[in-house]
Parts: structure tokens; sequence; C-alpha cells
């Protein structure tokens, strides 16, 4: 397994749109291995392919306590949804920024699972929110994207500043 580097924003590579998955193969499950790594040594809850520059419809995600329970969506898509989310969320491809933006509280889709096969989800607040964020990653939307300009410029400073300190 490996760890993956993750895009930071504004790197461009971030707007990119995802193209559909059609090769359960091999490849694919090494991808969703190294994914996971990536998302657990990150402290994340979620990742998707598209911060990792792999343009491909693929979401790892875990919201558990226990961080045991990875949840894979492969193509997904949103069928309904309900309510307005309440929670802050964050991005590993924005490190440090946390801010509202407008969410669904729930929402029911679909998705295909590592072996291929379709299947329904449901899902609630919290983990409700992360597949939202990360679906959008994958249509090359950031959560920045929904902010006024304003915060857009100063987060793009505070990040650059992070940066050049990381030398
Ligand atoms: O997409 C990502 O970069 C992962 C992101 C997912 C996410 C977190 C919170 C709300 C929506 C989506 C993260 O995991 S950010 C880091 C994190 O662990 C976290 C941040 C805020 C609340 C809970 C967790
Ligand atoms: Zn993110």
């Amino acid at each position: 397994m490996a760890i993956l580097t993750i895009l930071q924003y504004p790197d461009p590579r971030l707007h990119r749109v995802a193209a559909p998955v059609d090769r359960f193969d091999e490849e694919l499950q090494r991808l969703i291995r190294d994914m996971a790594e990536t998302m657990y040594a990150s402290n994340g809850i979620g990742l998707a392919a598209t911060q990792v520059d792999v343009h491909r419809q693929l979401i790892v995600i875990d919201t558990s306590e226990s961080r045991d329970q990875l949840r894979v969506f492969i193509n997904p898509e949103i069928q309904d949804s309900r309510g307005e989310s309440e929670l802050e969320e964050g991005c590993l491809s924005v490190p440090g920024i946390y801010d509202r933006v407008p969410r669904f509280d729930w929402i029911r889709g679909r998705a295909w699972d590592a072996a291929g096969r379709e299947y329904g989800f449901e899902a609630q607040g919290l983990e409700a929110l992360c597949i939202q964020h990360e679906m959008d990653h994958l249509k090359g939307r950031v959560f920045v994207d929904y902010l006024s300009r304003l915060k857009q410029t100063r987060i793009v400073a505070k990040l650059r500043k992070q940066q050049r300190r990381a030398g």
C-alpha cells in the first residue's frame, strides 16, 4: 500500500471533472487500498480520487468513531435529498479552513462497490455531508468555491503562506 500525495488548493487539477469508472480491475483495487490508507493517515473522514490526481468517479469515506467502517462509492448518484445541514466542513486539500456551505442533511442514492455491484445508500448528518463534499470533488468543485470572493482570496493567501513556511 502507499500514501498518495493530496493536491492542495488552489491547484487547478482540483477543478477537473472525473470520468466514470468502467473497469473493476486489480488497478482499481490497488487505488482503493491506497486512497483508504491516505485518508486514514491524514485523519480524514473522506477522500475523492480527484484529490490524488486520479480523475475517476471514486470516493472512500469512514465517518465512524472506531475508524474501521470503510465505505467505497464508485460512480455515485444522489436520487433524493432533504433538509439543510448545520455542520461545518473541512477539506484535506484546504488544510486548516472550516466553513458551512449549503448541503442537504439527508440523501438517498446509488453507487457501485469495489466488486462492481450496484447498491443503494441512505445517509444523514456528517455522513451525508461528507458524501456530498466528496461528490463535489468528482465534479471539480471544492467547498471554498461556494464562499464569497473575499473569503476565497483570504484562504488562498493563508494557504500560500502556510505552503511557503512548510518549504
Ligand atoms: O475531502 C476531504 O478532503 C476530506 C474531508 C471530508 C469532510 C470533512 C468534514 C465535512 C465534510 C467532508 C475531511 O476529512 S477534512 C478533515 C476532518 O477529518 C474533519 C473536518 C471537519 C469535521 C470532521 C472531520
Ligand atoms: Zn475535500
